[in-house]
């Protein structure tokens, strides 16, 4: 335990889904990690009074706000963390770097590049530290896939192939928009299952093997009515439900991604593969504490694919947690990654995905929109 503990003194906007993931996580990584700072839940702010009430109980807030921009303004807080809806990302970052907080936001960055591009110039121009919540990067088997890169063991990479399956939105009966199902509202989430799925896809690909340079795609609105939960209309649906695309890599090798919320029995399947000269690495969400991996320069009689359990002491962040060989989860990843920032922070260091590094995949998925519209190979610029 460092001797003096330094505040982080947090406001977070959003009590969702995702809200509850960063709350755990600054709530539990002061246990399991040896840190100069610690997180202190000052408010939490929601529109509706008593759901922003029972969030701050549930998880220890000293106090609520239900208007953000209050929040923002509050002097006992150091850092703002945007886990609402899509098309409250930029207004509220943007406001916060200008007022000097630190600057969470959940991915994807923004709802399209006009507005990512105005977040990354926000915060740059306010020199403020932030981070974009692209957790699967810390899941220590996909953190064991990056090392594995680094030390170039697959060798020249040919191949690098994503996708992310769901199956919650196939029934037409299921509302748009509202605070539940928001992501099917293109006003709130900006795009389907392209800026939700594919952007933590190619967040990944990104940083596991380098610049995306060009991107030709397909997408599909199965649904073209629903129920509009706010207004009570049927209206047309805007978003995409599936959006699959194919990729050129700035370093030579080929990508083939997908994602749909119509893969009936996937609930969350994300997985990737890397094909290289030397070897080749896959994950999947679904079993997320293995890394498979195939070295070609084995000997060769006992050359084959290996299934390592990534939960040993020498594995990236196990040796926080419990003893060889007892897993760990999802929302674990938020956990490494707090921690990650914190100790950054104490160094003076920016955590990666900033803003910027978000801002890249932003410019794939735009990319991709762009493609699906023109039936062109587009540029990812
Ligand atoms: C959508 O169902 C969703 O919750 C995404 O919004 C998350 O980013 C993803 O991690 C899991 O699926």
């Amino acid at each position: 335990m460092a001797a003096t503990q330094r505040e982080i003194r947090i406001g977070l906007v959003g009590y969702g889904f995702m809200g509850r993931a960063h709350s755990n996580a600054y709530r539990r990584v002061n246990d399991f990690f040896d840190l100069e700072y610690r997180p202190v839940l000052k408010a939490v702010c929601g529109r509706n009074h008593d759901k922003a009430e029972a969030f701050a109980g549930q998880w220890g807030y000293e106090s609520i706000e239900t208007d953000w921009k209050t929040l923002v303004e509050r002097r006992d807080i150091d850092a703002i963390d945007v886990a609402a809806p899509n098309d409250t990302h930029a207004e509220i970052s943007i406001a916060a770097a200008s007022a000097g907080k630190t600057v969470f936001c959940e991915k994807p960055l923004a709802r399209n590049l006009p507005e990512a591009e105005r977040m990354v110039e926000a915060v740059e121009r306010s020199g403020v530290p932030n981070m974009v919540w692209y957790n699967y990067r810390r899941v220590p088997a996909v953190s064991l896939a990056k090392q594995l890169i680094d030390e170039e063991r697959l060798g020249h990479i040919f191949h690098y192939r994503a996708k992310f399956l769901q199956d919650w939105t196939m029934s037409p009966d299921l509302p748009q928009g509202g605070q539940a199902l928001w992501r099917l509202n293109a006003e709130a989430a900006g795009s389907g299952v392209t800026g939700d799925l594919l952007a933590h896809c190619i967040d990944t690909a990104i940083w596991l093997n380098g610049r995306i340079e060009q991107v030709t795609a397909m997408a599909e609105t199965f649904i073209k009515k629903r129920r509009h939960q706010e207004t009570g209309r049927i209206e047309a649906v805007r978003i995409d439900d599936a959006s699959a695309f194919l990729a050129r890599f700035e370093n030579g090798s080929l990508g083939t991604f997908e994602a749909t919320r119509f893969a009936r029995g996937h609930k969350a399947l994300y997985c990737f593969e890397m094909n290289g000269e030397n070897g080749s690495l896959a994950w999947n969400l679904h079993d997320l504490h293995r890394l498979e991996f195939f070295d070609h320069r084995d000997e060769a009689k006992l050359r084959g694919w290996r299934s390592i359990h990534v939960t040993d002491g020498d594995h990236p962040y196990m040796g926080h947690w419990w003893v060889p060989g007892l897993q760990i989860g999802y929302e674990h990843t938020f956990v490494h990654q707090i921690a990650d920032f914190l100790t950054n922070l104490a160094a003076g260091t920016p955590t990666a995905p900033t803003f910027r590094d978000a801002l890249a995949t932003e410019y794939v998925t735009s990319a991709v929109l762009s493609s699906t519209r023109s039936g062109q190979w587009e540029a990812c610029t």
